[in-house]
């Protein structure tokens, strides 16, 4: 199949481009290298190093035996998006392209509105483009897991009936995120829905849990198709920040009591379920949701599952509950579905113990990258409003 990735620089968009030349499919990619430009603003690097686009397509060439199709822009920039898809002509095409950092999106009044700006309108522009020049593509949407929240009720995928004062509908299951970043998630959903209603696209949304993992196998061993892995505040998911955390001796930074539960899943898995989904599309005009996750966890959960596997490789790892700087619930009933995926054939890893074992070998090596930005690993950007990093700093534990 042909597909087209937008966000083919970011940490599941390279790999995805790989996995995919792997299986076969023909790709072709845009970025505009904000990731990298977001992850230095903040003040941080990727704990992988990453190289620059030309050596990526170079390795890819090396490793693979064919180019990956590549053009530098943004999905803002309509005309350069539309005449992309109107060439590449995609079967499919995965938007990755987001900016999907919670704590980035809650720093201030200008990142709130540069993230759904960016967010919001170039998932906007992309259903307009597949509306204009490749209607019959199959739209492979990055949502997220905090679309919906933490219901004191079972989550589904995407829809639920509902009887109310005697009749009965099946309706959109209600919407609770906790960011402004994982708002602009749910507006992609109405849009999206929208959009096949109106015009017929068909789309996936996939309602994706928080990410982990330094590979996957189709990257083999050459540096130059690694994927990035950032630790800071931002862009660091949990179990990431935590791996980075053990390699350097710090203590992992638990957020509160840490029973918040959250669905996590390692890239591998994430490689899967994507290509699940574009090898298996919808019908057309179809709009449906895929819950994404390999297991629910809770963070302390996590932190001892990462300091079982520093242990295994000899490392001394400790666990600190910090100040939760983010308003969320510390306590709380989770059990989303994730049968969608499963009927199609997803094959979940179940063990995290050893993709954290995997992670931190690949981390060691660069103990030192992650050691020079040491001070980036505890948070100071709060929900609200505040930013506190002079008291953070010091921050003592909680509840250890
Ligand atoms: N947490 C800690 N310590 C840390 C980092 C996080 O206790 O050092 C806690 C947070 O308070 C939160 C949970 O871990 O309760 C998850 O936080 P996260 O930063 O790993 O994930 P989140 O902000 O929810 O966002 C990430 C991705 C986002 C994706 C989302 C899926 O950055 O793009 O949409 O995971 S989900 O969480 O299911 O919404």
């Amino acid at each position: 199949m042909k597909v087209f990735i937008a966000g083919i620089d970011g940490y599941l968009g390279w790999a995805l481009a790989q996995y995919l030349t792997a299986r076969g499919h023909e790709v072709a990619g845009t970025d505009r290298y904000l990731r990298r430009q977001w992850v230095e603003e903040v003040g941080s690097v990727s704990a992988i190093p990453i190289y620059s686009m030309e050596e990526r397509l170079a390795a890819f060439r090396d490793h693979f035996g064919k180019e990956l199709q590549f053009r530098e822009g943004d999905l803002l920039d309509y005309p350069f998006l539309r005449s992309y898809l109107e060439d590449f002509q995609p079967d499919a095409i995965v938007h990755l392209a987001e900016m999907p950092s919670a704590p980035y999106s809650m720093m201030d009044q200008a990142h709130a509105v540069g993230t759904h700006t960016n967010n919001v309108n170039g998932s906007l522009n992309v259903l307009w483009a597949m509306r204009e020049v490749c209607p019959n593509a199959h739209l492979v949407k990055l949502g997220t897991m905090g679309e919906y929240g933490t219901p004191n009720v079972d989550i589904p995928e995407g829809f639920f009936e509902i009887e109310y004062r005697g009749r009965k509908d099946r309706m959109t299951f209600p919407r609770n995120p906790g960011s402004f970043y994982h708002l602009t998630k749910v507006h992609d959903t109405h849009n999206t829905i929208f959009a096949c209603r109106i015009w017929g696209l068909s789309a996936t949304d996939i309602m994706q849990g928080v990410v982990f993992g330094t590979q996957i196998d189709e990257m083999g061993d050459d540096p130059r198709l690694r994927s990035r892995l950032d630790f800071d505040q931002c862009f660091g998911t949990a179990i990431n920040r935590f791996a980075c955390q053990a390699v350097i001796g710090h203590p992992l930074t638990v957020y509160g009591v840490g029973h918040q539960k959250r669905g996590f899943l390692p890239m591998r898995d994430s490689m899967q379920c994507l290509t699940i989904a574009i090898e298996n599309p919808p019908k057309q005009g179809e709009y449906r949701v895929f819950n994404q996750f390999e297991e629910c966890y809770t963070v302390t959960e996590l932190a001892e599952k990462v300091r079982e596997a520093g242990t295994a490789v000899g490392l001394d790892v400790e666990i600190e509950h910090f100040d939760n700087p983010r308003t969320e619930k510390e306590e709380h009933y989770y059990n989303p579905d994730r049968q969608h995926l499963l009927d199609l054939g997803y094959k979940p890893t179940h063990d995290v113990v050893a993709e954290v074992k995997i992670m931190l070998k690949d981390l060691i090596p660069h103990r030192e990258r992650i050691m020079e930005k040491r001070e980036i690993l505890v948070p100071d950007i709060r929900w609200d409003g505040t930013r506190r990093r002079s008291n953070v700093l010091t921050a003592s534990p909680v509840n250890s």
